[in-house]
């Protein structure tokens, strides 16, 4: 099992919306805030690479397997 709670305050940083899912517009809008350009498809590429369901969408589990698994 992957330790969820160290993840889920950044987490909710990226989920501007609040709803549980972190979409690739979000992603893309973290992304420039820390000043980094980025586009839409490129946002969508970072989803894709997390998404273990496919729904396009990275939630709280995807995002802390993702992130425990590349040691980021
Ligand atoms: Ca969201
Ligand atoms: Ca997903």
């Amino acid at each position: 099992m992957t330790e969820t709670s160290q993840y889920a305050a950044t987490f909710s940083l990226v989920d501007a919306d609040g709803d549980g899912r972190i979409s690739a517009s979000e992603l893309a809008e973290l992304i420039r805030r820390l000043g980094d350009e980025c586009t839409e498809e490129r946002a969508a590429e970072v989803v894709a690479a997390m998404d273990g369901d496919h729904d396009d969408l990275i939630s709280l589990a995807e995002f802390a397997d993702y992130m425990s698994r590349n040691q980021v």
